[in-house]
């Protein structure tokens, strides 16, 4: 199945379930905003939404994919820049159509959120060809890295990297992409050891099935390795250099597993990862968290190496509204949060999403509660 279907079959899923929900859409944040007039017209509709929990960070602009950092005690949150394209919905996510980035700050989680403007434009990334997708952001050196994928002139994604001295750009871009990367979703993870990490990968659209032997195969598939009875494609890592431009490991495949030690299978679509890597150590474990991609989970792994291997543990966050589901998970003050976003501002429009933000919590035992976008 493709995923235009998918998403079609699961938007139609999804509506049926909302139906059983009594609340009504969450109110608009700025009024100043152009964004989702149109689409908050249709008042019909809007009333099948569930209720979210939270509320969108900012609606003058639509924003996904949200990499949180505190940097000097302030909150920065990278996403991805979601715009309105003519360019027609296809199987690989064509109509995720990004051109740039903006970088959004708030000195506490529910204070007032500042939009930067635009830090990265495609138009200065001299190896850039179309869609820039879900970006992430590092502090080194007295340093800001933001990290982006994007396609190459031959359609290829890679990773790129783009310099600053302000957490809020604007960045100036590598002449060329980070050598030995591919795909999309970076993730930088420095451990307090202060190595650093970058996580990447995602399968369908995102093309990481296409990099088995390490080189690119354009005649690859369109979506898996389509061999459900043998272990999931897995997400990649490498090791930074320390100047933080290039990679300085081979790059390696993570393996994640079942809780009985075994990996998980190509066809565990509720369990494997497809795409959204997001790194974090709490109380000296590793948890790796991710999307599955088609049955719209964040899911998390955890384990003793930032290589892995990772034991799947459970779900962080049920499906929200839209297709894809992404996010990362950032301490602020003694308190952990999720960043994440969904397609309810926007209605099923599922490429023009708005990010938010709500608290995580652990049990006892390190364990992570599973949350829901919305109330029941
Ligand atoms: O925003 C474009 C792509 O959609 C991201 O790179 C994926 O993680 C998914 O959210």
């Amino acid at each position: 199945m493709n995923i235009a279907t998918q998403g079609r079959i699961y938007s139609l899923l999804f509506a049926a379930i909302t139906l059983l929900f009594t609340g009504c859409q969450g109110k608009k944040t700025d009024d100043d905003s152009n964004v989702g007039k149109d689409s908050l017209a249709a008042d019909s509709a809007v009333k099948k939404l569930p209720r979210p929990v939270s509320e969108p960070l900012v609606t003058h602009i639509y924003t996904a994919d949200p990499s949180a950092h505190v940097f000097n005690g302030r909150i920065y949150i990278y996403p991805s820049h979601d715009i309105e394209s003519n360019t027609p919905q296809d199987d690989e996510g064509g109509h995720f159509d990004m051109k740039d980035y903006h970088v959004l700050s708030m000195d506490s989680v529910g204070g007032k959120v500042t939009d930067h403007g635009v830090a990265l434009d495609i138009k200065d990334v001299p190896w850039a060809g179309r869609q820039m997708w879900a970006p992430d952001a590092a502090y080194k050196n007295g340093k800001y890295y933001l990290y982006f994928p994007a396609k190459d002139k031959k359609d290829v994604f890679h990773i790129g990297v783009a310099t600053s001295s302000s957490p809020t750009g604007p960045f100036k871009a590598e002449p060329n992409y980070i050598k030995g990367s591919y795909s999309i979703d970076p993730a930088v993870f420095t451990d307090t050891d202060g190595k650093s990490y970058m996580y990447f990968g995602g399968i369908w659209g995102g093309q990481l099935q296409r990099w088995t032997n390490g080189n690119y195969d354009s005649a690859g598939s369109k979506t898996d390795l389509q061999k459900d009875s043998l272990p999931a494609i897995g997400p990649r890592v490498a090791l930074m250099s320390s100047d933080m431009l290039s990679f300085a490991s081979p790059v390696r495949e993570i393996k994640i597993l079942d809780p009985e030690g075994k990996p998980l299978l190509g066809g565990d679509h509720d369990r494997r990862f497809f795409e959204a890597a997001w790194m974090h150590k709490y109380n000296g474990k590793y948890y790796f968290s991710y999307s599955t991609g088609d049955t719209h989970y964040i899911a998390y792994a955890t384990g003793s190496s930032p290589y892995g291997p990772f034991t799947y543990q459970g779900v962080i966050l049920n499906p929200v509204v839209g297709w894809t589901n992404h996010h990362s998970i950032v301490e602020i003050n003694g308190r952990w949060y999720l960043f994440y976003h969904d397609s309810v501002f926007s209605k099923d429009k599922t490429h023009l999403r708005t990010v938010k933000v709500t608290e995580l919590k652990y049990r006892p035992d390190g364990s992570i509660e599973t949350l829901d976008a919305y109330y029941k």
